[in-house]
């Protein structure tokens, strides 16, 4: 065979991936069950290069050189399963299958290992940036052997996203299911910038009293600056957008339930087993899901709150600027969060994921790309075993000197019935990382109280247990 990679699975995400290799110069054997999504890809774009058209499974796997390189692009779930049966007795050792949808890890860690056995690299792939990423250069999270690295990652290299320093958006971030963690962790973090943002929306319209028009004007500005991101920026377009229909602002005339597909509800499961805190992340899941419970909120509509006190126009203004401190620290936070559960995650699993290069890989191409994460890989840069992205001292002092803007906006909130999750849960994770004391001590009381759960003491080593049903002295368990 003559290709140098395979495309398999012709949806859109697939077909665009196929054109990208091609329009870089790589000869692309493609293949769909359905053949004549093939042929149609072919007449389509053949021109924009060299494509060799399979029909079959074999044709497929012929026109492929050795080792090959096979990418799966179908459905999460069976279908990968039943393409990969498919093709895998066709293969020999050495070969590399490549799965580039959103797989959960846990499936790409069980794929990899009973590949690995019959002598095939299988490589997760977490794609980020949609059917437009696909095209034109995505941010690619691959995971797998390093020698599957050595013969991939040069092909990665070429069609990836290229940050604004020019480095392409591709690293091998570890072993089996570490591309395909990442790309979930990624998820969670663009469903909190997502909440981060309705909720900064929502402020303005609801206590500055803000036009949708003026909104995305505000949006606009903020994205000249330290909040300068993909997000940011389409949301100015959505919210000046006009609906044809109504001449009524866009965001109006839209049923104001959020779905999902999944993905961030993953990211806030995995980090419940790995115990990692990520609360804006979970806030934001909530929030959608809250969003989409109609009856309830049918319900609850009568409700009392407070009564509305919009602001006056020079006072608006003001809080616009406190919002957009409020929002950044936010942001801090939840990164820090999402940063913490790459890093479990790379524990538990022994990945090894360089949480620096990770950032790097996020700067373009996919949804949460941002002038921010070059900050945050500069972070990781400076120093390798940062604790905490709040321990960095560029993000520490920011986040210090928002600090008073931050709690300002949130007590305008509660006080005008404006509900934040995102930012409330961010302010919440900040104060108790730096609390001196905390009361989980009397939790630990309380606990020993009941069930005898035992404690440990400040002043001395060993665990403990009062006899609060007896004399309330103290013993020692160990
Ligand atoms: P199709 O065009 O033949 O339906 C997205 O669904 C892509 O995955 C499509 O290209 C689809 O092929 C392919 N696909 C879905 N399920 C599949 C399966 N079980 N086996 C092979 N291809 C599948």
């Amino acid at each position: 065979g003559t290709a140098q990679i395979g495309v398999t699975g012709l949806a859109v995400m697939g077909r665009n991936l196929a054109r990208n290799f091609a329009r870089n110069g790589f000869t692309v054997a493609v293949h769909n069950r359905t053949a004549a999504k093939t042929r149609a890809l072919v007449e389509e774009f053949g021109e924009e290069g060299t494509f060799v058209a399979a029909e079959s499974p074999e044709d497929f796997v012929a026109a492929l050189e050795r080792p090959r390189r096979l990418v799966i692009m179908v459905k999460a779930g069976e279908a990968t399963d039943a393409v990969i049966q498919e093709f895998a007795p066709l293969l020999e050792k050495g070969d590399v299958i490549i799965d580039g949808g959103n797989a959960h890890f846990e499936d790409t860690r069980r794929r990899e290992r009973e590949l690995r056995e019959r002598g095939i690299h299988f490589v997760g792939v977490g794609i980020s940036g949609g059917e437009e990423g696909a095209l034109h250069g995505p941010s690619i999270m691959p995971g797998g052997s390093a020698e599957s690295y050595e013969s991939l990652g040069p092909l990665l290299e070429r069609i990836a996203a290229k940050a604004p320093d020019g480095t392409p958006c591709v690293t091998h971030v570890g072993p089996d299911g570490a591309g395909h963690f990442v790309k979930m962790v990624h998820n969670g973090i663009e469903y909190a910038d997502m909440q981060l943002i309705a909720e900064a929306y929502h402020l303005l319209r609801t206590v500055a009293g803000y036009s949708p028009e003026k909104i995305a004007e505000t949006f606009r500005d903020w994205n000249t600056g330290r909040l300068d991101s993909y997000l940011i920026e389409i949301t100015a377009e959505v919210l000046a957008h006009v609906d044809a229909a109504t001449g009524k602002p866009f965001v109006d005339v839209v049923e104001d339930e959020a779905e999902q597909k999944g993905t961030g509800r993953w990211t806030v499961q995995i980090a419940l087993d790995l115990g990692v805190p990520v609360s804006g992340i979970a806030e934001a899941v909530f929030a959608r899901s809250l969003s989409g419970h109609a009856e309830l909120r049918e319900a609850a509509r009568s409700l009392t709150g407070p009564a509305a006190n919009p602001l006056g126009e020079k006072e608006a203004a003001a809080f616009a600027a406190q919002v957009e401190q409020a929002l950044y620290a936010s942001k801090i936070v939840s990164y820090t969060q999402g940063f913490h559960q790459v890093q479990a995650g790379s524990q538990n699993y022994d990945w090894d994921v360089d949480p620096g290069a990770v950032a790097a890989i996020w700067r373009a191409g996919c949804i949460i790309r941002a002038a921010f994460l070059d900050r945050i890989r500069a972070a990781y840069d400076a120093q390798p075993e940062l604790p905490s992205l709040l321990s960095d001292k560029r993000f520490g002092d920011e986040i210090g000197a928002a600090q008073d803007d931050w709690r300002a906006v949130i007590v305008a909130a509660a006080r005008q019935g404006v509900p934040v999750p995102g930012f409330s849960a961010a302010l919440a994770y900040y104060d108790a990382l730096r609390a001196e004391r905390l009361p989980a001590a009397l939790t630990q009381g309380q606990r020993d109280f009941f069930g005898a759960h035992t404690y440990r003491r400040t002043d001395r080593e060993g665990s403990f247990h009062t006899l609060w049903g007896g004399d309330r002295s103290e013993v020692s368990t160990g």
